[in-house]
C-alpha cells in the first residue's frame, strides 16, 4: 500500500459520515485503521490516534474486529457487508487512497 508514495494516506475512516462514502464507492478494501502496535487497540494510520469506542462499534460490522487466528491486524471495508472487519496485513486486497487538502 504505497499511498505515501502518491502524497495520500490510506482511506481514513475518521468520523461515520466516511462509511457512508464507503459504500459509495462500493467494493472491498484498504482503509486507515490498525492495531498493529497493540492488540485490540485500532489507531487511525493518519496520525496514529485512537478510534472513538462508540465509531469503532458503529464502523465494524457485528462481532468484529474478532482478531481471527491471532492475526487480524489490518482493516477492510467490505461490500458484502457493507461496514469494517480485521483481517491479516499480508492479505492481498485492493486499497484506497485519500488525498488530503489543505485550505489556506
Ligand atoms: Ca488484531
Ligand atoms: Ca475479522
Amino acid at each position: 500500500m504505497d499511498c505515501a508514495a502518491k502524497g495520500s494516506v490510506l482511506y481514513s475512516m475518521k468520523s461515520l459520515e466516511k462509511l457512508y462514502i464507503a459504500r459509495w464507492l462500493g467494493g472491498t478494501y484498504f482503509v486507515g485503521l490498525n492495531d498493529i502496535n497493540t492488540e485490540g487497540t485500532f489507531v487511525f494510520n493518519v496520525d496514529d490516534t485512537d478510534i472513538d469506542n462508540n465509531l469503532k462499534i458503529q464502523l465494524f460490522d457485528n462481532s468484529q474486529p474478532d482478531d481471527f487466528n491471532g492475526d487480524e491486524d489490518c482493516v477492510v471495508y467490505e461490500e458484502n457487508r457493507q461496514r469494517l472487519n480485521d483481517i491479516p496485513c499480508a492479505w492481498p486486497q485492493n486499497y484506497v487512497c485519500e488525498q488530503l487538502c489543505f485550505v489556506p
